[in-house]
C-alpha cells in the first residue's frame, strides 16, 4: 500500500495570517475547513446522524444503486476520490461491485488529513484486498493532475462537498478538473438538490443544537491558534438559506458588543452587537446549475441519478 505525500508543509504562521486576514476582513470571515479540529470532526459525525440532517441518508442508498449500474464503467479504472474522508462512502460503493470487477481497479483517495487516509486505506485492504490502493495526501484542488493517466480514471467526489466552494470557485474547479480527464474518463459528482426551504434550513438548524456546538467550535480552533479570547457563548448560530445565491449560509453573530484581543495582535478586534462571522457556505443545486458546472468542465452530462424525491443527486460527466 503506498500513501504519496504531496502537502505542502503548511506552517503554523501561514494558519495565523490567514485567520487575522479573515478577520479583519469586512465582513468577517472564517474559512469552513477550520472546522474540523478533532472535536469538531466528531461534532460533523453526530451531525451526519441527526434526523434532520437529511443528505447522507438519501446519499448512501443512491450511492448503492448507483454502483450497481455503474459496474461495466468501473473495470480497469483507477477510481480517484477527491475529499475521501474515512472512506466511508467508498465501501458501500464498492460493496456493489463484484469482486472480479474490483480485482482490476486501483482506487486513489485523495485527502487533506493524512491520519484519515492510513487509517481508512488499512481498513480498505482488509476489506478489498483483491484491489489496488494508492493513497494521495493532497489538496485535490491542487494535486488533481497527479494521478496517473495511464488508464481510465473514474472520479467521485461526493457528499456535496463541492457545495462549499463559491460559485466562481466551483467554475474553476469544473475548468481544472475537464482539463485533466480524457474522453474515456468520467465524473461522478454528489450534490444536495433545491428543495422546501424549511427542510434545508432544519437541517442546518437541528433541534439538539449539534450544528450550534459544530459552528461555534471554531472560536474554540481560532482561539488554539491565535491565543485569542472568544468565548462561543457570546454568539449565536445562525443558518438560514440565501435564496438568491442558492446556498445555506452559516454565521456567528455577536449577542452584544465585544472586543477580542490576542497577544499576536497589536489592536483588538471589535464587533458590534448583531455583527457576524461568515463561517460556512453549503450550495444547493438545481439541473440546470449542474448543466453548467458539466459545461465549465467541457465535459456531457450523461445521468442524473437521483432518489425519488429528488432532494439529492450523482450527477455523471463524461
Ligand atoms: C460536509 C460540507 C457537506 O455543507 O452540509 C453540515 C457541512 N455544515 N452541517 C454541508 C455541514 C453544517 C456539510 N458538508
Amino acid at each position: 500500500m503506498i500513501i504519496e505525500d504531496l502537502m505542502p508543509e503548511i506552517g503554523e504562521s501561514s494558519i495565523k495570517e490567514k485567520l487575522v486576514a479573515c478577520l479583519k476582513s469586512d465582513p468577517k470571515t472564517l474559512p469552513c475547513m477550520f472546522f474540523y479540529d478533532p472535536a469538531g470532526s466528531e461534532l460533523f459525525e453526530k451531525i451526519t446522524k441527526l434526523e434532520e440532517y437529511y443528505p447522507p441518508k438519501i446519499e448512501i442508498p443512491l450511492l448503492r444503486s448507483t454502483a450497481r449500474k455503474l459496474n461495466s464503467d468501473l473495470k480497469d479504472c483507477n477510481l480517484v476520490e477527491l475529499g475521501s474522508g474515512d472512506c466511508s462512502k467508498i465501501s458501500v460503493f464498492l460493496d456493489e461491485v463484484p469482486e472480479e470487477v474490483r480485482q482490476t481497479i486501483v482506487y486513489y483517495p485523495m485527502d487533506v488529513s493524512r491520519e484519515a487516509l492510513e487509517k481508512s486505506a488499512r481498513i480498505l485492504r482488509k476489506r478489498y484486498p483483491e484491489m489496488g490502493i494508492h493513497g494521495v495526501n493532497a489538496d485535490f484542488l491542487e494535486h488533481m493532475e497527479t494521478i496517473p493517466g495511464n488508464r481510465k480514471k473514474f472520479f467521485c467526489f461526493f457528499g456535496s462537498t463541492i457545495g462549499n466552494l463559491t460559485e466562481l470557485r466551483t467554475m474553476e474547479f469544473m475548468r481544472h478538473l475537464g482539463d485533466v480527464m480524457n474522453s474515456n474518463d468520467r465524473l461522478l459528482l454528489g450534490v444536495d438538490m433545491v428543495k422546501d426551504i424549511t427542510v434545508i434550513e432544519r437541517a442546518y438548524n437541528d433541534s439538539r443544537g449539534i450544528t450550534a456546538e459544530f459552528n461555534k467550535n471554531i472560536l474554540k480552533v481560532t482561539n488554539n491558534h491565535l491565543g485569542t479570547n472568544f468565548n462561543p457563548d457570546d454568539f449565536e448560530h445562525l443558518a438560514f438559506f440565501n435564496k438568491e445565491l442558492s446556498r445555506i449560509e452559516m454565521h456567528l453573530k455577536a449577542k452584544k458588543d465585544l472586543e477580542i484581543t490576542s497577544p499576536l495582535l497589536n489592536e483588538s478586534i471589535t464587533f458590534k452587537r448583531g455583527e457576524t462571522i461568515h463561517t460556512e457556505n453549503s450550495h444547493k443545486y438545481t439541473v440546470d446549475h449542474i448543466s453548467k458546472m458539466a459545461d465549465a468542465g467541457g465535459l456531457s452530462l450523461a445521468n442524473i441519478y437521483a432518489d425519488g424525491k429528488k432532494w439529492f443527486s450523482l450527477a455523471e460527466m463524461v
